[in-house]
């Protein structure tokens, strides 16, 4: 029916579509955007920086157009290689697309650790919107000296202050997006609302909720690969290690009788089963690997597109 829709659009000519790159440091909220305009969890959000580790993109229909938005990993100077791939990600991520979107966290105004990505934003012959996020937690009359001090920093075509979590002002910054697009046909199916596989978002979902349990140094030295993902009967299988680096970050994960890792267990669990439609049984296995984050064979197995291809090299 919405193929109908769109066909029907796409047919007027007066159809746009096209690709958004949405850049910014760590935990503005990019994500937490994304996912409010695709109206699916296509990225995981968590309260820590340096929770996306690759691009995503999460498609958005409307009746006028489809956008393709793409989720990055928070810009940042990387010290170790994980963070360098993180960056890769950022840079494949520009290629080809037709506006780009740098976000920063308004309530902390427009700090020296946005500049990384307003400077990427700069080298493209682009228009660049900025979207002054969680404007929740700012007072009014803070926020036009911000939007004053952000126009007089940089060359943005528009500037839109938004508050991700609830949604204000994110179908605003949709409609002017779409103004930025070529007239042109969609490139996904309008039930598709994302390009990585649900074996990958399982993924994610299961290292969302070891972030969630875990402070300090041990979110980010997380990593999840999933080894099965079986459906029979109705029923989806998963079986999945979650890294570690070190023995001590093990014993946390799993928790005092094993509780911590029970807890994430069920979250996981019901997340993933509210989001396939499907009873999910999931298998979860701690794995110490000491340094894996500085080692090429570990951040291969973690590239999803490299995992699909071998998987589907593998059939
Ligand atoms: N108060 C408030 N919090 C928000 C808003 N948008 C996002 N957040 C919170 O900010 C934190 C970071 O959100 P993410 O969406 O993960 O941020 P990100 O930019 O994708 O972060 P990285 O993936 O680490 O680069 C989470 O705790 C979100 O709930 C908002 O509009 N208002
Ligand atoms: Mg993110």
């Amino acid at each position: 029916m919405i193929d109908e829709l769109l066909k029907d659009k796409q047919r007027e000519g007066s159809f746009r579509s096209g690709f958004v790159a949405i850049l910014g440091r760590p935990n503005v909220g990019k994500s937490t955007f994304v996912n409010q305009l695709v109206g699916h969890k296509v990225a995981i959000v968590t309260s820590r920086p340096q929770t996306t580790r690759n691009r995503i993109q999460g498609i958005v229909n409307r009746h006028n157009a489809q956008v393709v938005l793409i989720d990055t990993p928070g810009i940042h100077r990387a010290e170790t290689p994980m963070g360098r791939l993180m960056m890769d990600e950022v840079k494949l991520a520009l290629e080809g697309v037709d506006v780009l979107a740098v976000m920063i966290d308004a309530s902390q105004g427009l700090r020296p650790q946005d500049r990384l990505a307003l400077e990427r934003a700069r080298r493209f012959q682009l228009p660049v919107i900025l979207l002054l996020n969680k404007i929740d937690r700012i007072s009014k009359p803070a926020l036009l000296p911000l939007l004053d001090f952000c126009s007089r920093e940089g060359q943005f075509a528009e500037m839109i202050p938004i508050c991700a979590l609830s949604g204000d002002g994110v179908e605003r910054v949709l409609d002017r997006l779409i103004s930025y697009l070529p007239e042109g046909e969609a490139y996904f199916p309008a039930d598709q609302f994302t390009d990585q596989p649900e074996r990958f978002l399982a993924a994610e979902i299961i290292r969302e909720k070891c972030m969630i349990a875990t402070r300090q140094e041990i979110p980010q030295a997380l990593a999840v690969l999933v080894e099965s993902f079986e459906e029979a009967d109705r029923l989806l299988r998963i079986h999945a290690i979650i890294l570690v680096e070190r023995e001590g970050q093990k014993g946390i994960l799993i928790g005092h009788g094993g509780q911590t890792m029970k807890g994430i267990g069920t979250a996981a669990r019901v997340e993933l089963e509210q989001i396939l439609g499907l009873k999910v049984f999931l298998d979860l296995r701690v794995r110490v690997e000491p340094d894996w984050r500085g080692k090429s064979r570990f951040l291969r197995q973690l590239d999803w597109r490299r995992q699909l291809e071998q998987l589907n090299a593998q059939e």
